[in-house]
């Protein structure tokens, strides 16, 4: 696990010497793929990725096993056993991109165990974006996915029995590596503080973005979404233009943190209009940041939001509210590495 001065050394001033290739300026170096994630259990997401895209695969093929990966983990934030909204229902949300605006995303979908794979499904067998709630896991048993049991992980639990004492829906700053998260994560890694100590819910999403041989740019978003939200509501993580969009002229962008304040800036778009205007993968990250926190300075200080920024040229960017946000990023180059992102609030 790395420690917090590791994560520092490992800043993102380290990424130039990622060494990857730039396209811009007219002349096409070899493109070297790569794929970042959120947060620390991106390791676990970029796993997933990482083979498809050594072996000359699609960045489409590369995000959905990403996706696949931490949706397996059951120590992670994401799937089935996550936490269940304030009626005690896991339900999930997800959505995929290809480089060629297709896109397909499952919204409050229940005892599903892949839904990036029905998002995906959605995607390249219906003429719609979207399915909902019973539509969507009618659509993934029709197409061949099983209906899990109802099971929570014992830290899901043991955090809804603890809510419930009290009932009150106050969404944590969803951060990274702190004192105050579960040092350990046990089990199968150095990833998944999807728990403080206190056993309160912290982060619930995975996002990747990949770039691959070829220059396509694909990226994926899966979630459980706010833990003890209302049943029903549905946050950016599946909002094709909010939680993640990709434009293969330009990059790919994929969010965390609170979504409703992602949805009214359409937060992952705009980023990417950012970038096309010639801002860096940070610079566009930042300036949505500043966006939100411009709405309303005051209450910004609560919430978190964070964005992750891939482009044509292999370059990427990270910008959150509050610190404590990381990302993951494996290239050929060099091992995974886990990255700290700058933050509005230092
Ligand atoms: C949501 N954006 O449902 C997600 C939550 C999240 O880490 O990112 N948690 O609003």
């Amino acid at each position: 696990m790395p420690s917090r001065r590791r994560f520092l050394s490992l800043s993102t001033f380290a990424l130039p010497s990622l060494g990857l290739p730039t396209l811009f300026g007219g002349k096409s170096a070899a493109l070297k793929p790569i794929v970042v994630s959120t947060w620390d259990s991106g390791v676990t997401a970029n796993n997933g990725a990482w083979p498809v895209l050594k072996a000359g695969g699609h960045a489409l093929d590369a995000v959905e096993q990403a996706g696949i990966a931490i949706e397996n983990e059951p120590s992670c934030c994401v799937g089935l056993e996550a936490n269940p909204d304030r009626d005690g229902h896991v339900t999930l949300d997800a959505c995929i991109m290809d480089d060629r605006f297709n896109c397909g995303s499952v919204v409050f979908l229940e005892r599903i165990k892949h839904p990036v794979s029905v998002a995906r499904k959605v995607m390249e067998t219906t003429p719609h974006v979207m399915l909902a709630g019973a539509g969507a896991q009618q659509f993934a048993l029709q197409n061949g996915f099983a209906l899990e049991p109802v099971k929570l992980s014992a830290d899901a639990q043991k955090a809804y029995q603890n809510w419930l004492k009290k009932s009150e829906y106050k969404p944590v700053i969803n951060i990274e590596n702190s004192p105050k998260t579960k040092p350990s994560r046990k089990g199968n890694g150095p990833f998944a503080p999807s728990y403080f100590d206190d056993g309160t819910p912290n982060h619930d999403t995975m996002g990747t973005i990949a770039l691959d041989v070829s220059g396509n740019v694909s990226g994926m978003c899966t979630t459980s979404g706010m833990a003890f939200k209302l049943h029903g509501r549905v946050g950016d993580s599946p909002i094709i233009g909010a939680g993640l969009y990709v434009d293969n002229e330009i990059g790919a962008v994929v969010c965390t943190g609170q979504g409703e304040e992602v949805i009214r800036m359409a937060g992952a778009h705009l980023a990417v209009e950012l970038m096309r205007q010639g801002k860096s993968p940070e610079a566009a990250c930042r300036e949505v940041v500043e966006r939100i926190v411009k709405r309303d300075p005051e209450r910004a200080k609560t919430f978190q939001v964070a964005l992750i920024a891939l482009n044509k040229s292999g370059e990427v960017g990270a910008y959150a509210i509050q610190k404590e946000f990381s990302y993951t990023v494996t290239s050929g180059e060099t091992p995974t590495k886990v990255f700290p992102s700058k933050s509005y609030f230092g």
